[in-house]
This record gives structure tokens, C-alpha cells and sequence, in this order.
């Protein structure tokens, strides 16, 4: 074998199959070391990966390679978030069985992910359309359903009139149905929940406790969580108004407000078309029955409803202001009110609240300001176009006026509390979540099956335990719109497993938001025999490092946190938090090309110009570059694992996805980036050669005395292993290979300094502890490469399996700086040098540098300016 090139392509499938033989990475629950555990979130096996795909695995694979040779017995494992809506949508359009489609790519997706050289536990593989996987999710509803945790109840789905057939938000595209058009509408169906709800102040309150996510996941969770503290008021119906109208029994509207301070100002209320007094009084109003209709057009998601167009009716009621007997208000029906937030009816204060200022205008409502902004003038103060929801101070307010807005919110609310309407306080201070409950329910097939049957008599029942799983059928068609499981006819009929009378499946399954919603727990047995074993979970949860994207910031890791908490209640687990540590990596973003046509083109069929220029390699026409954009598929701006692997080798994909950017931002993937990852792979293995060939053999004795080059050779190698060990633990990778840059400079002046057959024993001695230091802190960022190297520094074992370098803290004081070299002006490199060095040992060492000598090409500098303890200038 040669030693002055690595060969990547020989050597790591070469390693891969020497880890895998030798099962490593299997990790085993009885081990007595401490344990450390991370996973990253798991892909969902839509097809290939491409290099993207692959930022936050490497991530954690640096993180679990580490920790292991730092003695922790590490957990890192891997598994398929398996069921979905596009393997469906592969059965319609292709006529393939969802389960084939997705076992097929899981197959494919999982060589191509142990192409990237990382060190999972395989052996725990999960996918979760397996029934060994989701038997335990439908043990884990049962006990959901026996605690009332999980629930049936009257929702709103998104229904498409032509298909006739329920749809997930993601098919309803512009308010139409994804395959028929037809504009979606809103219709009620029975469908389950999961009651999160229960949780929601344990779920706020905890955040404070996660010290380790980043804050802004937290702070979306909190926004999502939305805890608001208002008053619900009682407003009488005036029975001056339509008293025909108003059905029997009901004597007075609740609405909930969080600006109790501003109810003088109220012009209108608003009932829900869903609130019960609407539903009486469409009953006899033909009007406001098709105004309840036209409201329920368009679809479920708060986007929509969000967006809609403001709408009203006037039903002709009033209610009394309750502050004021003298005054009454308008009773409105309007679209933007929900009937599950609140008490599903708002009183409206145009001149504070946008919406209601919008609603006004459009309606010819009075809009009385009642708060004013300090500095303003009462006598000229008014609201036109847009509502002030800022502090002040109240007026047109009576016996509010003068006060600042809590203080008012206060006496409101004190004032209502000691008022009845009949036997109820008229005010009640009421604590609300926006948060709702999970509705879990899915009318589609490739999802786990709720374990339910429905009776005539006996109404839901679960499946006996010993009837589980309930398994998918497999010979169903995707020729029809709707759910398949309706249609499975001899899946679904069955007998009462209660009264033995005949019966029916729910045919309902899962949100696949549950699949991932204990994962985590699952991957923490080892027997698949108990997929949920608590004495395991304790071992091993919480996850010490949890890597993903920020799309998962809100529902993922919510759901999860509440899936702990309720399996906590059913006694199944201890513990509450699953995640201690969580990070969000950024992603892999590359260039665009399209053709003269239009069409994308994938990054091997052009040919870059430099200067943002390129050209079709086959064609030679003219290409335009676009700008870095996440990579996908559908741009073809993708780069696949194996074209990597190929060309460069894979541990130069990982150098590079760890190399370029803080590793929470994105990164851009560019041609010159992964050449410069190639080049210094090499580099490595030619300064590993160089410290064998000069360096002392792996036996040879310490010395005594160390002299000034040695010393200096000696701190920068035990500075390497010191703080890379700190940035990896920090996850700041892309420090952790300026470090091993650094280094690398430090090693290489020190071996341009030495002759061959004359190296005095104290450098030697340091030349071959360099060497080896080097290897194993890139060992789990390239460790192809370090196993390669660390066979040639003569090691039986492999260094995936060596201990983490151990640092003398002696040698880590500082008497060294490093210096920034800029060559033309702009920063190439840097450069550690002892402290007191000279400009003239400065410049040589300068000299000698791999990126000065590239950019003279052989010629000598024009210039070069030392800066003393500063920066060093070469004009080449
Ligand atoms: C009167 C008012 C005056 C309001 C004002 C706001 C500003 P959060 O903080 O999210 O809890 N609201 C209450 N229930 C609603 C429902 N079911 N559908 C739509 N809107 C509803 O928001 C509470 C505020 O949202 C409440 O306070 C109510 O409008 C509205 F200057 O009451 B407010
Ligand atoms: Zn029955």
C-alpha cells in the first residue's frame, strides 16, 4: 500500500465492514459504564437521500463517537418513521401497495445512510409501520382510553364534496381538494383525541426546566401552549329586543375577554355560528341558517380561518351592557369566532382590536376609544384605520377613568365578580389555552389502526389485549376515493368482543405524529419482546441529545412531552421529560442550475465557470446559476450520498457538513468546499506518515526532558484533544475542525523543522504522541481515515474502539498565540507560534505553511508583513 495518497474508496468499505463483522456499535443495557444516549430525529422513507439529508446524522454520530471513547456506554440508534399520506399517494398513482413502497425505500435510504460511516446500534432498528412496533402503540391507546385520555367527540374535518372523502390539511391546496378541486367545506365527524389538554400548564411550566434546548423552541412551545388570563362576563339578553326570538332558558351570553378594561368601549358581541343560541336561532331565520352554511366554506386550518374574509349577521338581539343598564349592544353571528376557544362569544371593542375594528367599519358599528396613549389628547383622541392595543390610561369609562389598564382589568373584574345574573357571579376570572386537544384521528389506511370496535349496545370497545395487534389488511385497492379500511368488509365486521353481538372496526388510524411520539422509549429495550419496558426507560431516558430540524420545533417534541406525561399517569413510565438536551441543525442549502428550457439540472451535469458562470456539460449552452436554496428533489439541487462516496470519499462529506458553518445555520454545499475537505484528508494522512517515519516507535520510552520544540509540539497536540473534546460536547463543530486546523499547521512546522535520521529523542517522542493524538480526535469526524491511520501507527485494535486521548493539564497553560495569515488581503489560515517568537521565525514558519506555499506557486512573496502578536500579510 502506498502511503503518499489515502484511498478512500478502498478503505472505507473496508472499515464498514470490519465495525459491522465485529458488531461495535451494538449496545447492550446490562454495560456498567455510564450511559449517553442521542439519536436524531428519524427520516421518513420517502424515497433516496441526498447529501442534506445527511447533516444532523453526522452531527450526532461526532457526538456518539465521541462519548463512547470517553468511556460512556452510548445508545445511538436508528429507525423509519413509516407511515404516511405519500405511500398512499404512491398506491394511487402508481398502483403500488403502500407496504412495498415503503419497505422498498427503507431499504434503499438504509444503504445509503450506512454509507455515511455512522456508528448506529442497527440492531435496534425500528420502522414504524412494523406490527412488532405498533402492537405497543395500540397497548399504550387502550390504556389511554381506560384512563379517558384518549376520547371521542364531535369535530370539524376538511371534506370534499366531490371525492366524498375526508382530507389531510396537507391536500387541501387553496381551500380545494388536491385531486378533485372542488372547494373544501367543513363538516362535523366523531373522530378521537388525545387529551393534552390535561397537561398544559405541567407542559408550560417544565420548559423552565430545559435548560438545554435552544431558547427559541422553547419559546414557540410557550406561544403555542398560549396560557391567557382573562374574565368570562355574563351579558343579559335585553328583553326590550325580539323578545320572540329568544329561546326559552336562556337568559344572557358569556364571552371571554382578556380586556375586561376596555368593555365600555364594547359596540357589538359576537357569538360563534357553532355557539347553541346560534343553532336556535337559525332554526328560525332562514337567513342565518345560510349564513352558518357560507361560513363553514373553505378549509380546517387556522390559516384559512385566519384568512378569511371577515363576515357577520345581525341576529336583532341585544344584550345589556353590564357596566351600564342604560346601554345595549348588537348581537352578531361572525365567522372569525371559535366555538373552542373561550366560551365561543366575544364582545367586540373596535377602537383596541383590529379585527373588531375591521368588523365595525364594515358593519357601521361606533367606535368609542377608551384607552388613551399617554401624551394624547382626550378631546381629539380617535381611532380611524388602525386600533390602538397599547397601555394608557382609561376614559369614556366612568368609573375606570384615570386608571392605567391593569388597574382597570382589576376593578372590572372585582365589580362583575359581586354582580348576578340569577345564581352566577356575571364576572369569573377563567384561565384559557389556546392549546386544544390532539385529535389523532386519520380517515386514511397506511397508519396504525385504533384499537376499537364500535357496538350497537355496548358503544366503543377496546380490543382485548390479547387480540393485539390489530394488523392493516393487506388486500385492499386504491382505486376509489375514500378510506380503504371502510371497504375492507371482512376486516371490519366482527363481534362485540363485550356482548358478542355484531359489530364494526374503527377504521380510523393514528396521526403519525403518534408513531413518534415514544420512539425514543422504544429504542431504549433491547429485548423487542417488551417494546416499552420501564427498568429500560429508566436506564436510559431522558435522551442526553436529541438533533432535528426546527420544523419539529412545536408538535413533534410537544406531542412527545405529553405522550411521557400520560404514559407516566398509566404508570407505565417514571420519568416526564423525554428530551434533556435538544438541538436544531441547520440545513444544506446548494446553487440552482436550469437550462435554456427551463428545466432544473442536477449539479453533475454542469460545469462551473467560476464568477457564477456555467454551462451544460453535454450541451455546452449557457445555464443559469441560482441562488443557494434548501436542497430538494423537485429542484434538483441535490447531491447524492454515493456520488460523494465515489468521488472524494465519504469521511470528506462528513469533514465538510461539520467544517464550514455554525452548525445551527445553514450551510452551503459548494464544489470548492468538499475539494478543500478532500485535500485535507490528505493532509492528515501525510502528516500521520511523516510522524511515523520521523517520530519514535509506538514503544519507545518517554524521556526525561523535553526540549523548547518539542514542548511547543507537545502543547499544541494535548490543546487539540482539550478543546475538541469541549467543542464537540458543545456541539460546535465547525470550531472543533478550526482547532484540528490549527493543529495541523502546528504538527506540520514542526516536521518541516526536523531532518530525517536526526531527530533528537524528545522530538520524536512528540512527533509520534502528535500523530497520535491527531488520529483519535478525528476519529469520529473522519474515522475511515483514523482507522486507516491508526493501523498504520501500528494498532491492533480499532481506534472506534480506543480511549479518548488523555490530556496533561500541565501542558495546557498558554504560551503559544495564534495568528491570522491573510494572503492578497483576504484570511486563508492561522497559524500558533510561541509567544516570544521573532518576526524572522515568524515569517519562515510562514513560509512553510501547505496554503502559502499553493498560492506562490513556486515564486517568491512580493511581501510579507508580520504584525507583531497580530496578523501576518503575504502579498503573493
Ligand atoms: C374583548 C377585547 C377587547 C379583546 C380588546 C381583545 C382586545 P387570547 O389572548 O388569545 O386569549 N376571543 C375570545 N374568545 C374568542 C373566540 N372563541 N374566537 C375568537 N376570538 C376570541 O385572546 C383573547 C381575546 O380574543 C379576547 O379578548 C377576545 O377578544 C378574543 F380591545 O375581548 B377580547
Ligand atoms: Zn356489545
Amino acid at each position: 500500500m502506498t502511503t503518499d495518497r489515502y484511498n478512500a474508496r478502498d478503505a472505507e468499505p473496508r472499515w464498514q465492514k470490519i465495525w459491522k463483522d465485529r458488531g461495535i456499535f451494538r449496545t447492550r443495557n446490562d454495560d456498567p459504564r455510564p450511559k449517553f444516549f442521542v439519536m436524531e430525529m428519524f427520516p421518513y422513507p420517502s424515497g433516496r437521500i441526498h447529501i442534506g439529508h445527511g447533516r444532523n446524522y453526522v452531527m450526532g454520530d461526532v457526538l456518539a463517537r465521541t462519548k463512547r471513547m470517553q468511556g460512556f456506554n452510548v445508545l445511538h440508534p436508528m429507525g423509519w418513521d413509516a407511515f404516511g399520506l405519500p405511500a398512499e399517494n404512491a398506491a394511487i398513482e402508481r398502483g403500488i401497495h403502500p407496504k412495498a413502497w415503503t419497505y422498498e425505500n427503507i431499504a434503499s435510504m438504509k444503504e445509503q445512510l450506512q454509507l455515511l460511516g455512522l456508528s448506529l446500534d442497527w440492531n435496534r432498528e425500528i420502522a414504524t409501520c412494523d406490527p412488532s412496533y405498533y402492537v405497543e402503540q395500540q397497548r399504550i391507546f387502550l390504556d389511554f382510553f381506560d384512563k379517558d385520555l384518549a376520547y371521542r367527540k364531535e369535530s370539524e374535518v376538511n371534506w370534499d364534496p366531490i371525492d366524498n372523502t375526508v382530507l389531510a390539511n396537507e391536500q387541501v391546496i387553496d381551500g380545494r381538494g388536491w385531486r378533485s378541486g372542488a372547494v373544501v367545506e367543513r363538516r362535523k365527524l366523531s373522530q378521537w383525541f388525545f387529551r393534552i389538554t390535561d397537561f398544559a400548564q405541567d407542559l408550560l411550566d417544565a420548559l423552565d426546566t430545559l435548560d438545554r434546548w435552544p431558547d427559541r423552541v422553547r419559546l414557540m412551545q410557550r406561544n403555542w401552549i398560549g396560557r391567557s388570563e382573562g374574565l368570562e362576563v355574563l351579558f343579559e339578553l335585553s328583553k326590550a329586543h325580539h323578545r320572540e326570538k329568544i329561546p326559552a332558558g336562556t337568559a344572557a351570553v358569556k364571552v371571554y375577554t382578556t380586556r375586561p378594561d376596555t368593555l365600555f368601549g364594547a359596540s357589538f358581541l359576537a357569538l360563534s355560528p357553532d355557539h347553541p343560541l346560534t343553532t336556535a336561532l337559525a332554526a328560525k331565520d332562514e337567513a342565518l341558517a345560510a349564513f352558518v352554511v357560507a361560513c363553514k366554506k373553505g378549509g380546517t386550518t387556522a390559516e384559512a380561518i385566519e384568512t378569511q374574509e371577515k363576515m357577520g349577521y345581525d341576529t336583532g338581539l341585544k344584550v345589556v351592557h353590564p357596566l351600564d343598564a342604560s346601554r345595549t349592544v348588537p348581537v352578531y353571528v361572525a365567522n372569525f369566532v371559535l366555538m373552542d376557544y373561550g366560551t365561543g362569544a366575544i364582545f367586540g371593542c373596535p377602537a383596541h382590536d383590529q379585527r373588531d375594528l375591521d368588523f365595525a367599519r364594515k358593519y357601521g358599528l361606533t367606535v368609542t376609544p377608551v384607552v388613551l396613549p399617554e401624551g394624547a389628547d382626550p378631546a381629539a383622541f380617535t381611532v380611524a384605520d388602525i386600533a390602538y392595543d397599547g397601555e394608557g390610561t382609561l376614559f369614556n369609562s366612568q368609573f375606570l377613568d384615570g386608571m392605567a389598564v391593569d388597574a382597570a382589568k382589576e376593578a372590572v373584574a372585582r365589580q362583575l365578580e359581586r354582580f348576578r345574573i340569577g345564581d352566577e357571579p356575571q364576572g369569573k376570572r377563567q384561565v384559557n389555552f389556546r392549546l386544544r386537544d390532539w385529535g389523532i384521528s386519520r380517515q386514511r389506511y397506511w397508519g396504525c389502526p385504533i384499537p376499537i370496535i364500535h357496538c350497537e349496545t355496548c358503544g366503543p370497545v377496546g380490543v382485548p389485549r390479547d387480540q393485539l395487534p390489530v394488523t392493516l389488511p393487506d388486500d385492499v385497492t386504491f382505486d376509489m376515493p375514500g378510506n380503504p379500511l371502510d371497504r375492507a368488509k371482512a376486516w371490519r365486521n366482527v363481534p362485540c368482543p363485550k356482548c358478542g353481538a355484531p359489530a364494526k372496526r374503527e377504521t380510523d388510524t393514528m396521526d403519525t405524529f403518534v408513531d413518534s411520539s415514544w420512539y425514543f422509549l422504544r429504542y431504549a429495550s433491547d429485548d423487542a419482546s417488551k417494546p416499552l419496558d420501564k427498568d429500560a426507560v429508566r436506564h436510559w431516558l431522558p435522551v442526553d441529545q436529541y438533533i432535528g430540524g426546527i420544523e419539529h420545533a412545536i408538535l413533534h417534541l410537544l406531542y412527545s412531552r405529553f405522550f411521557t406525561r400520560a404514559l407516566n399517569a398509566c404508570g407505565r413510565v417514571d420519568i416526564k421529560e423525554p428530551f434533556a438536551g435538544l438541538f436544531t441543525q441547520g440545513m444544506i442549502v446548494h446553487e440552482t442550475y436550469k437550462d435554456k428550457a427551463g428545466r432544473w439540472l442536477f449539479p453533475e451535469e454542469v460545469k462551473l465557470l467560476g464568477t457564477g458562470k456555467a454551462v451544460k456539460i453535454e450541451t455546452g449552452e449557457d445555464v443559469v446559476v441560482g441562488p443557494p436554496e434548501k436542497m430538494s428533489k423537485s429542484k434538483r439541487n441535490v447531491v447524492a450520498p454515493e456520488v460523494v462516496a465515489d468521488t472524494y470519499g465519504v469521511d470528506c462529506a462528513r469533514w465538510f457538513m461539520l467544517a464550514d458553518t455554525p452548525p445551527e445555520r445553514d450551510s452551503e454545499w459548494t464544489q470548492s468546499g468538499i475539494e478543500g475537505a478532500w485535500r485535507f484528508v490528505q493532509r492528515v494522512w501525510r502528516l500521520v506518515h511523516e510522524g511515523i517515519a520521523l517520530g519514535a516507535p509506538a514503544d519507545a520510552p518517554r524521556p526525561d526532558s523535553f526540549g523548547a520544540d518539542a514542548t511547543a509540539l507537545r502543547r499544541a497536540s494535548h490543546a487539540l484533544v482539550a478543546t475538541v473534546a469541549e467543542d464537540v460536547e458543545r456541539l460546535r463543530f465547525n470550531v472543533a475542525v478550526a482547532h484540528v486546523h490549527e493543529f495541523a499547521n502546528a504538527f506540520g512546522q514542526a516536521i518541516a523543522g526536523v531532518r530525517a535520521g536526526e531527530v533528537a529523542p524528545d522530538m520524536a517522542f512528540a512527533l509520534r504522541e502528535a500523530a497520535e493524538m491527531l488520529v483519535r480526535t478525528v476519529a469520529p469526524m473522519t474515522p475511515h481515515l483514523a482507522e486507516e491511520c491508526w493501523a498504520a501507527l501500528g494498532h491492533e485494535g480499532l481506534v472506534a474502539e480506543a480511549a479518548w486521548p488523555k490530556v496533561d493539564p500541565a501542558l495546557l497553560v498558554q504560551n503559544t498565540i495564534t495568528l491570522p495569515i491573510q494572503i492578497n488581503g483576504r484570511k486563508r489560515d492561522d497559524i500558533i507560534v510561541p509567544r516570544e517568537a521573532t518576526s524572522a521565525e515568524i515569517e519562515a514558519a510562514v513560509l512553510a505553511l501547505e496554503t502559502v506555499q499553493r498560492a506562490l506557486d513556486g515564486r517568491p512573496p512580493k511581501r510579507i508583513i508580520v504584525v507583531p502578536q497580530r496578523i501576518v500579510n503575504v502579498v503573493a
